[in-house]
């Protein structure tokens, strides 16, 4: 059996990440794309050049064309701009719009066949549009969001509680912008309820102060590190949040992960892509895994899902020439 093929478009921070991972993990052969001249090219020499010390057997090029993609088995896409600070991710609209039309574009002509990972920003709207440019079957076009929101929550229950995060899970679901929804009611510690372990810490009024806390700085997260770094984004963590999801379909791993997935009337949606629990395996979205949001929860969903509508609905205005498309 042949190696897999992954292509990642766009070789920036986070795509420079994405391609040492793949390497680091022999997920497969990559290429790197990119409308930078050389660039790619040079990354790849870079990393390709360390393979007897890390010890892996793939291929790596660097490409400016896109028929280097052909026969890709999964595409990442990481190609438009990151916020500066005090930038919104809905800020990067407009101009991440028109690369990812260009980008969906290329998908579509050279990797027909492919899975596609979406990491640009704003993220479940340019996932739509991808969605909308190649017409693949929304199993096959995925948004990475939730797995580093929900990373970034256990990272701060962990440290709360003084355990390990390998024991945390907690979930954030919804658009993967500032009405995120992390789900407070079933964050657990090995099973273990934590709102329970901060009660017993803390008492009734000053745990629910904490756990506000912890979910506010979730929220923001991102625009905490895009003002530490000054310039740029995160790109460390969306890089590995993608190649879990990558992994899961490559090695068909059934892995449940939320995702930026098309609802067709699950939790109470019609239509849009946004943050829910997937079943990941080799089909892609094998599954969306429903279940009961409270009413409070479900309130703070909806108005995540109301965000995301408002950001689709600019689309067309961008774009002119798809409106029909968008509006389909
Ligand atoms: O969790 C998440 N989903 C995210 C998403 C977390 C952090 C950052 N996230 C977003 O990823 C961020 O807001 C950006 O929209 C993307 C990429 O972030 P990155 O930090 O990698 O940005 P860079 O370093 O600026 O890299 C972007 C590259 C750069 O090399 C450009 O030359 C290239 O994109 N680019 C293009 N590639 C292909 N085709 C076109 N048209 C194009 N235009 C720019």
């Amino acid at each position: 059996m042949g190696r897999a093929k992954i292509s990642l478009i766009g070789g920036g921070q986070i795509g420079g990440v994405l391609a040492q991972l793949c390497a680091l993990r022999e997920l497969g052969d990559v290429v790197l794309f990119d409308i930078v001249e050389n660039m790619p090219q040079g990354k790849m020499l870079d990393i390709a050049e360390v393979a007897r010390v890390d010890q892996f057997d793939v291929d790596l090029k660097g490409t400016n064309s896109y028929a280097d993609i052909a026969g890709s088995d999964i595409v990442i896409v990481t190609a438009g701009l990151p916020r500066k600070p005090g930038m919104s991710r809905d800020d990067l609209l407009g101009v991440n719009a028109k690369i990812m039309k260009q980008v969906s574009e290329g998908i579509k002509e050279y990797a027909p066949d492919s899975f596609v990972i979406i990491i640009s920003n704003p993220l479940d709207a340019m996932v739509t549009l991808c969605q909308k440019v190649t017409g693949f079957p929304p199993e096959r076009i995925i948004g990475q969001a939730g797995v580093l929101d929900s990373n970034r929550f256990c990272s701060f229950i962990a440290w709360e509680l003084g355990v390990s995060v390998r024991d945390v899970n907690a979930m954030v679901l919804g658009g993967h912008g500032d009405t995120m929804v992390p789900i407070v009611r079933y964050a657990n510690v090995n099973g273990i309820p934590v709102m329970e372990q901060l009660v017993r810490k803390y008492g009734e009024a000053k745990a629910k102060e904490v756990m506000d806390a912890m979910v506010q700085r979730t929220k923001m997260a991102g625009g905490e590190v895009v003002k530490l770094l000054g310039n740029g984004s995160a790109f460390y963590s969306p890089a590995s949040s993608a190649i879990a999801m990558a992994e899961a379909i490559l090695r068909d791993q059934k892995r449940v992960l939320p995702c930026c997935a098309l609802l067709k009337g699950e939790f109470g949606v019609d239509n849009y892509y946004v943050g829910v629990p997937c079943v990941l395996g080799a089909g892609g979205i094998e599954k969306i895994i429903e279940f009961e949001l409270d009413a409070e929860e479900q309130a703070m969903f909806d108005n995540s899902v109301a965000a995301v509508k408002g950001l689709i609905d600019e689309l067309p205005s961008i774009l002119p020439d798809m409106a029909d498309v968008l509006n389909s």
